[in-house]
């Protein structure tokens, strides 16, 4: 699992924190979505490629994927970059998986499943990978239509009949249309199922180019084996409601806001609540949301709302909002259509509209945030769609783990 890229259109979400460490839907980081599919799939052996800022990825892995067996062969390894083959870290996500060939040689496996660590949907990857082996393929990307105008930030692909690639154009700045859908293009996930033998000879190709790669699946592997290979894109669909599945990249502040808000709603699309396809984590012990009364019998309380464990209202109103585990919130505010990260305190009278904060900030009394975005422009970053985000570095506070 790819997980060493920073995610630059998160802003400040992603400069001490690598994007798939980035808090998700309540309790969860982003990387527990695609390691949960794994573990929901069957998969055990999984190898996580960590570079950027991987800190807090490593401490949650370490701390929340140690259930697995190791006596049955199980096992969430963590491979930062350590210089195996080249004296440089990883330079694209090819170079990543080059670097950990070794180690993949020594699990022998048939196929490998190379998957992104940055996206939040449930898929059962043996679905792929039946695909991979009925195609008799050399390769196999997993696909889903956006629309035309998203394109621009994937990989886009051209397919035939039997679905076999013909084209593919890593962010192309003008995304070919599907030929029955002209608003919509096929995109590439960032998933690959690779046969082994045909994994390592094209990175060791690759390798060798040195100069002319970038040492990336979707600049330059994909794109160079189409017309020499058997490369099958798998398309990733709700086969109950015959609709391209729920996928989502959660790369830009809006859509990291907005994809949290949706898990609200009376039927979100992606259903945290499925017993059958449980949300792996890490969480600590926390004692249960609390809303109380205030001193002045000011009630506390939250409506149309999520609130993890630890959190306590106290009388205040939460609405339309995603709170993390630790959240306070104090007399006389009011919270709405806003994300709050773990360990945010948000003091009296505030004023908290259509915001992410970001874990561990200490609001001041009084302060108004998403009311006047002339304002929140001179301290916090405004989103294009007027989403505000603040974090301690923003308040000129310090860091909650130094
Ligand atoms: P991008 O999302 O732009 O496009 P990239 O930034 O390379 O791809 O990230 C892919 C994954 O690899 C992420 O999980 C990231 O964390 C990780 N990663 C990036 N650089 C890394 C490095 N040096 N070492 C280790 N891990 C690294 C890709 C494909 C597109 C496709 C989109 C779907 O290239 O074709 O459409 O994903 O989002
Ligand atoms: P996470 O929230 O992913 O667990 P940390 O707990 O390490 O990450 O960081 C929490 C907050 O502190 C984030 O807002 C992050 O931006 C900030 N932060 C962490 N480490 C540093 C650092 N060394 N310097 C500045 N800010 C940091």
């Amino acid at each position: 699992m790819l997980a060493g890229g920073r995610g630059t259109r998160l802003y400040d979400l992603t400069k001490w924190r690598a994007k798939p460490a980035v808090p998700f839907g309540g309790k969860f980081r982003i990387i527990d979505f695609p390691l949960s599919n794994c573990i929901n799939s069957g998969i055990a052996q999984v190898g996580v490629v960590t570079q950027y800022k991987s800190h807090s990825l490593m401490r949650h892995i370490q701390r929340g994927w140690g259930f697995l067996r190791g006596e049955l062969g199980e096992f969430v390894e963590l491979l930062p970059a350590q210089q195996r083959i080249e004296t440089s870290w990883y330079e694209g996500t090819a170079d990543a998986v080059l670097q950990n060939l070794d180690i993949i040689r020594s699990h022998a496996p048939e196929y490998v499943l190379i998957l992104a660590g940055d996206h939040v949907y449930k898929m059962d990857y043996g679905t792929i990978l039946a695909s991979h082996v009925e195609n008799d393929a050399d390769v196999t990307v997993g696909c889903i239509e956006v629309p035309l105008d998203e394109a621009t930030a994937f990989g886009v692909m051209s397919v035939n009949d039997e679905f076999r690639i013909t084209e593919f154009v890593e962010k192309p700045e003008h995304p070919k249309p599907l030929p029955k859908q002209p608003g919509k293009a096929l995109a590439s996930m960032g998933i690959y199922v690779f046969s082994t033998r045909v994994l390592f000879d094209e990175l060791l190709r690759d390798h060798q180019l040195a100069s002319d790669s970038s040492h990336d699946f979707g600049k330059d592997i994909i794109p160079s084996i189409i017309s020499r290979l058997r490369v099958m894109a798998f398309p990733f669909r709700n086969p109950m409601l015959n609709c391209p599945a729920y996928w989502r990249d959660v790369g830009t502040i809006d859509s990291l806001w907005q994809t949290n808000l949706e898990l609200i709603g009376v039927s979100p699309e992606l259903n945290l609540y499925d017993p059958e396809w449980p949300i792996w984590t890490y969480q600590e012990q926390q004692p249960p949301a609390k809303f109380v009364f205030d001193d002045d019998d000011r009630r506390g309380m939250a409506v149309d709302s999520m609130l993890a464990g630890g959190c306590i209202v106290s009388g205040a109103l939460v609405r339309h909002s995603l709170l993390f585990s630790q959240v306070r919130v104090h007399s006389y505010s009011t919270v709405s259509d806003a994300v709050i990260f773990p360990d945010v305190d948000i003091g009296r009278h505030c004023e908290i509209h259509r915001a992410i904060i970001d874990r561990g900030c200490r609001i001041p009394a009084g302060t108004k945030i998403g009311v006047d975005s002339e304002k929140d422009r001179e301290r916090f970053y405004v989103s294009p769609k007027g989403v505000v985000l603040v974090t301690p570095e923003m308040l000129g506070q310090d860091y909650p783990h130094g």
